[in-house]
């Protein structure tokens, strides 16, 4: 059953919701301009000025945020305030080189805790549960977001980590586990290693999961609910905004209501960068409203999805719905909740000198989780021994950067078909639903 953490909040009348934006972006604005130089940068080159915005449409006037803006930034120069002011620290997956960094002030995690336990709440969540975090604890921000919010909604947490799926089962069954967490196919794996341990997941005491992160399609959440016949919600989040805790969808699960509180969406069109049209597919893009150590203003997420009319949903929320992310603008690809971008696997590729340059990595869905098999060329024609050395090679150096064993088939020069102008790095065939 779905709850309101924050009633009053939650089911706030839209127009009472929008005048605490207005007023919430204009004090962000003026924050940014006075003290991150990179935005006093833009604005001028755009010639906007904070006092500019006069209602919530003028948000068209402020510069978009990228990632590469926050990269070349890095790791403090988008900050608002003095690492003084900030008390932790998290960072997206890094692999790339430069890792997007977000400091927290005191109140940054306060209103972390809290859209995190207004998803969790959402979710069924309540201080009765015995909540285990099977999720990574660390600079990821997955670990941590859930846990803060878990507790502030007063559940018992099993800070378990990610990993030892046994032992995660073990715990599960030892101390009556009802809710858990995590990134989408862990959930499904986790289910697979208790039925090989010969306990029907079922049989736990498991009746609610909040899983997110990367893809969730509609058939991986199916299989989820019925290997543990329990109740499943999709969390949505990024490093950028705060971690997890942007969005949840309720016991209705058509949508997932974002916190408008304290995030401003717009969707766009990920070409034109013009508005798309109501309930129209595009990019996401958010604005920080209440972050003080790094807020951004219309940061482009590269999340495609598509925002419901605004209207009171049959849970009370007025908050606005989003559809479930269907995939990204940009080439990253996540699997198994991992950001994998191709060029991170090609400079692990171009370093071997046995390696041709042709390769491609292919993702398909088996058993329900995402598999990533990388197909390679040689340079020249070597024998099948020689062919295996490498695979293992390439599997061990691929893994090293991506944190997951991938599948490396070593192929002779030349037989990786080449189409079109440019070179298709991804083919994606995993399931869609
Ligand atoms: O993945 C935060 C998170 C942790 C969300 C745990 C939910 C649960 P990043 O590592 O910065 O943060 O990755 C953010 O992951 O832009 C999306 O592309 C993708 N993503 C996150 N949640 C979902 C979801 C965390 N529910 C990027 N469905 C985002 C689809 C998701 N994609």
């Amino acid at each position: 059953m779905d709850h309101l953490f924050n009633a009053k909040m939650e089911t706030l009348q839209h127009k009472k919701i929008q005048e605490l934006q207005l007023e919430r972006l204009q004090k962000t604005v003026h924050l940014v301009y006075e003290t991150v130089p990179h935005y006093q940068k833009k604005f001028k080159e755009l010639g906007v000025k904070p006092s500019d915005i006069k209602t919530l449409g003028d948000i068209r006037k402020l510069p978009f945020t990228t990632k590469d803006d926050l990269r070349k930034n890095a790791p403090f120069g988008m900050m608002t305030t003095s690492l003084d002011n900030c008390i932790e620290l998290h960072a997206s997956s890094g692999t790339t080189g430069v890792p997007v960094t977000a400091c927290y002030t005191r109140n940054d995690l306060e209103v972390w805790s809290e859209v995190m336990a207004r998803c969790l709440s959402m979710s069924g969540l309540t201080k009765k549960d015995i909540f285990q975090n099977p999720i990574p604890y660390g600079t990821f921000t997955g670990g941590f977001g859930f846990h803060y919010g878990a507790q502030k909604v007063g559940a018992l947490v099993i800070p378990s980590g990610k990993g030892q799926s046994e032992r995660q089962i073990k715990l599960m069954e030892y101390y009556g586990t009802t809710f858990i967490s995590g990134v989408a196919s862990y959930a499904m794996h986790l289910g697979q290693v208790a039925l090989e341990m010969g306990l029907d997941p079922k049989r736990l005491k498991v009746r609610n999961g909040l899983f997110g992160a990367e893809m969730f399609t509609p058939g991986l959440k199916k299989r989820i609910m019925e290997v543990w016949d329990m109740d499943v919600h999709d969390i949505y989040g990024l490093t950028e905004m705060c971690g997890p805790g942007v969005s949840t969808d309720c016991d209705q699960h058509d949508g997932l209501h974002l916190w408008e509180d304290h995030f401003l969406v717009e969707c766009v069109d990920p070409l034109t960068l013009e508005p798309v049209g109501p309930e129209e597919e595009g990019e996401m893009v958010l604005t920080t409203l209440t972050k003080e150590g790094m807020p951004l203003l219309r940061y482009r997420t590269r999340d495609i999805a598509k925002l419901y009319d605004a209207e009171v949903c049959t849970c009370g929320r007025t908050h606005v719905r989003h559809s479930m992310i269907k995939g990204r603008s940009d080439d990253m690809v996540i699997i198994r909740g991992t950001n994998i971008y191709p060029g991170q696997i090609e400079s692990v590729l171009m370093n071997n000198p046995l390696v041709g340059g042709n390769w491609r990595m292919v993702l398909t869905t088996e058993h329900d989780m995402d598999m990533l098999t990388v197909e390679v060329e040689t340079k020249q024609r070597v024998s099948i021994a020689d062919m295996e050395q490498l695979a293992a090679r390439l599997k061990a150096d691929i893994q090293s950067v991506i944190v997951f064993t991938p599948r490396v088939d070593v192929l002779p020069p030349n037989t990786i078909l080449e189409t079109g102008l440019k070179a298709k790095r991804v083919i994606d065939n995993r399931k869609k639903d």
